[in-house]
C-alpha cells in the first residue's frame, strides 16, 4: 500500500513533546550521512540515560553514508530516547510514496545519476545498489521504486512519522526556521534564516543554514546564541565545509560540544591576528584571477573588491578566463600563543590551513613535533 506522500505546501507537522523539569537535552543538526562524526560526537558528549537526544534535520545526503546513518538513527531511538525533526535533506518516502509523474521522475534521475550533483550517492541510491540496481540514465524508475518499497518499509516509515517542528514546554526544534505559515517546505528549507527571524516567546533551534555564512569577516562554525530573537543556530557545516565540524547544543546549559577528525598540533611560536581579512563563501563567491602560481593565485572578490592572496588553486570551482567562483577560503591568521592546541585542516607551501575553537585560519609558523 502507498502512503500519503508530503507535499511540501501542505503544513508542517508538530509533534508536542513533556520533556519534564531538569532534564538535558542535546541538539545536533545536519549530520549529512556522516555516521563517523555522528558517533565521535556522541561519544565526545557522553550522554546520561536522562538525556534527551533532539536530532534538528539533515540526517541524510552530501555525506558517505546516508543509509548508515539512517539505521544508525533508528536503533539509537530504540534504545534512548531520540527525537527527530525532518530537513529538506530527509523526506525520501516520496520516492515510493508520490504518484509516478515524468517530471517528478526526471527529477529523481537526474539526482539519481548525478549523484546529487557530484555530492555522492544519497540514501536511495545506496538502497538501489544494496538490493542489486544499477543506477543508469535508462533505468526503470517505477520499477526501482518497486524495489525500495518491498525491502524498506522500515526506513520509509520512520521517515513518514518523521514531524517538522518539534515543540517542547521550552523549545522548539526546526531545521530551516520557524515559519508555519508558509508551509512544511519552508520550515525545512529557511535560508539564513536568523536574518528574517522575528522574536518568539519559546527559545527556537535551527539547523540548516552552516554558522559559518553568517559572518563575512572570519569563519566562525561555534553556535550562535542569539538572545534578542530567543534563536539558536547550530549548524558546524559538517560534510559541507572542508573545515566542518559537528555540534551539539545542550540545554538548558546554553552549553556545546564540537567534534571534527582534524589530527591537532601545538605551534611553536606566537602570531598576532591579521588586522586585515576576509572569508570569501558559498553565494557570493565570485572572484577575478589578478595573478597565479605554485599551486596558489591571488583573487579580487568582485563584490566587495577585497584583493585576496594564497588561494589554493583546488579551491577554484568554475573558472572562465580571469572569472572565477571559489571555494570558501579565507585569510585570516588566528591569533595564536606559542603552545597553543590547532587542528591542522591541511599544510600548505604557504602554510597551515587550521582550526581553533570553531574558527578557521592560517598559522605560519612550525608545529612541535
Ligand atoms: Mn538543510
Amino acid at each position: 500500500m502507498r502512503a500519503a506522500p508530503l507535499y511540501l505546501n501542505a503544513p508542517p507537522t508538530v509533534e508536542r513533546l513533556h520533556i519534564g523539569p531538569g532534564r538535558r537535552i542535546a541538539a545536533i543538526s545536519d549530520i549529512h550521512g556522516n555516521l563517523a562524526y555522528l558517533r565521535g560526537l556522541l561519544d565526545k558528549c557522553a550522554l546520561g540515560d536522562d538525556d534527551v537526544l533532539m536530532l534538528v534535520g539533515d540526517l541524510l545526503e552530501k555525506g558517505p553514508d546516508p543509509l548508515g546513518t539512517l539505521r544508525y538513527v533508528m536503533e539509537l531511538s530504540r534504545q534512548r530516547e531520540v527525537h527527530t525533526v525532518c530537513g529538506n535533506c530527509d523526506f525520501w518516502q516520496n520516492f515510493c510514496d508520490l504518484p509516478d509523474d515524468p517530471e517528478q521522475d526526471a527529477f529523481y534521475l537526474r539526482y539519481l545519476v548525478g549523484r546529487n550533483k557530484g555530492w555522492g550517492d544519497g540514501l536511495i541510491a545506496q538502497m538501489l545498489q544494496e538490493q542489486g540496481v544499477a543506477i543508469a540514465p535508462d533505468m526503470d524508475l517505477v520499477a526501482a521504486k518497486a524495489v525500495v518499497r518491498a525491502n524498506y518499509e522500515p526506513e520509509l516509515d520512520f521517515l513518514r512519522a518523521l514531524p517538522h517542528i518539534i515543540e517542547t514546554e521550552d523549545y522548539i526544534f526546526v531545521h530551516g526556521g520557524l515559519v508555519p505559515e508558509k508551509g512544511a517546505f519552508a520550515c525545512m528549507k529557511q535560508d539564513a534564516y536568523r536574518a528574517v527571524a522575528k522574536p518568539h516567546p519559546k527559545w527556537t533551534v535551527v539547523g540548516h543554514w552552516p554558522l559559518v555564512l553568517y559572518r563575512e569577516d572570519i569563519t566562525d562554525a561555534r553556535p550562535i546564541i542569539d538572545r534578542d530573537l530567543k534563536l539558536i543556530s547550530i549548524d558546524g557545516g559538517c560534510v559541507l565545509k572542508e573545515d566542518g565540524q559537528l555540534n551539539a547544543f545542550f540545554l538548558p546549559d546554553m552549553t556545546w560540544c564540537s567534534y571534527d577528525r582534524f589530527p591537532t598540533a601545538r605551534v611553536r611560536t606566537a602570531q598576532a591576528a591579521s588586522p586585515r581579512h576576509y572569508y570569501i563563501r558559498h553565494g557570493d563567491n565570485r572572484v577575478e584571477i589578478l595573478a597565479e602560481g605554485d599551486g596558489f593565485c591571488r583573487v579580487r572578490h568582485l563584490r566587495t573588491g577585497y584583493v585576496m592572496d594564497d588561494v589554493p588553486l583546488d579551491h577554484i570551482l568554475t573558472r572562465d578566463g580571469a572569472m572565477a567562483t571559489v571555494n570558501d577560503i579565507t585569510d585570516y591568521r588566528l591569533p595564536l600563543a606559542a603552545g597553543d592546541v590547532i587542528s591542522v585542516v591541511r599544510e600548505t607551501s604557504r602554510g597551515i590551513m587550521c582550526k581553533k575553537d570553531g574558527v578557521s585560519g592560517w598559522y605560519d609558523g612550525e608545529l612541535e613535533t
